[in-house]
């Protein structure tokens, strides 16, 4: 029996009905309850494999096979499972703030998946690929059987579109991002470790820039004694929650 959703602060609800830019910064918390594993979890991805082995340049020049391996099966898994209510209550979310800005560290799509509409993924899509040598974009590259490894027409490698250990994020989202995250009033938190940088830097400048800094997450983090709220729980239970009691007031106003 799921315990009842931790009682939300009246305090909080009123901070968020007053906010007008809002910033959901999500991590692979957010889409636990769709059934894809996080990474630093008990059951985390990274209990098998250490993210340098995989998620790095040096991890794909050494083994490119490999690494399509686990991403092929990592698209398997995101392929079958379907945004979660912490997913939808964001989408919806949008209705019911002035501004509303997703800023994901996922590649899982999910977020747009659900209706999120302003969605800015920091560290790729696992669901794009490109060409290493001509940079040629490929939606929907076939999955390499085990093994092989993908070739463009050019004769180049195909890579997944993701963000690796060491390399640089995507100019235009991260500058969309600070940007975002610069003028929040209200900036949630979601399911995220909040240690790969420079991702784990927008909290904190979402607080010196004067933003309520609200976590939610069923662990504390580094970031959880800094926040202005901390909502322990799954956000499966608590986004829906906040969504409620936000819109409710809303309507009454
Ligand atoms: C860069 C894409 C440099 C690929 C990913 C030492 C100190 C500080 C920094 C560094 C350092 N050494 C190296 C660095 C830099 C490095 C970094 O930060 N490393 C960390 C590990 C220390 N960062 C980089 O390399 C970045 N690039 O710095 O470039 C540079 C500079 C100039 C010029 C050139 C280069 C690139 C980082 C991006 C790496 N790519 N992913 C892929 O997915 O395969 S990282 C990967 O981790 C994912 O993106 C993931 O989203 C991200 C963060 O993890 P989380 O999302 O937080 O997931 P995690 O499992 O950790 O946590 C889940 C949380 O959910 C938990 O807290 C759990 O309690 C909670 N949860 C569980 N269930 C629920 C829940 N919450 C809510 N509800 C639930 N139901
Ligand atoms: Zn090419």
């Amino acid at each position: 029996m799921n315990q009842p959703p931790q009682e939300i602060p009246r305090g909080l609800i009123d901070q968020c009905v007053s906010a007008r830019e809002v910033v959901a910064f999500t991590g692979a918390g957010v889409s636990a309850e769709s059934g894809v594993p996080t990474f630093r979890g008990p059951e985390g991805i990274w209990t098998k494999f250490k993210p340098e082995e995989l998620a790095s340049m040096d991890a794909f020049m050494k083994n490119p096979a490999l690494v399509w391996e686990w991403y092929a099966h990592r698209r398997t898994i995101i392929g079958a499972v379907h945004p979660n209510p912490a997913h939808v209550a964001l989408a919806e979310m949008e209705q019911i703030f002035p501004r509303m800005t997703v800023v994901t560290q996922n590649i899982d799509n999910l977020h747009r998946r659900a209706g999120s509409k302003r969605v800015f993924e920091l560290h790729g899509n696992i669901e794009r690929s490109y060409c290493m040598q001509c940079g040629k974009a490929y939606p929907d590259v076939v999955l390499p059987e085990r093994g092989s490894v993908p070739k463009c027409t050019c004769g180049g490698t195909i890579r997944p579109d993701v963000v690796w250990f060491g390399e640089m994020l995507p100019e235009e989202e991260w500058e969309s991002s600070v940007a975002a995250t610069t003028s929040a009033d209200l900036f949630l938190s979601i399911g995220t470790s909040a240690i790969v940088y420079p991702a784990a830097s927008l909290p904190s400048l979402a607080r010196r820039n004067g933003a309520v800094v609200v976590e939610v997450n069923p662990e504390p983090t580094p970031l959880t004694e800094t926040a202005d709220w901390f909502l322990q729980g799954p956000a499966g239970e608590i986004l829906p929650e906040l969504h409620r009691r936000i819109a409710s007031i809303k309507k009454k106003a």
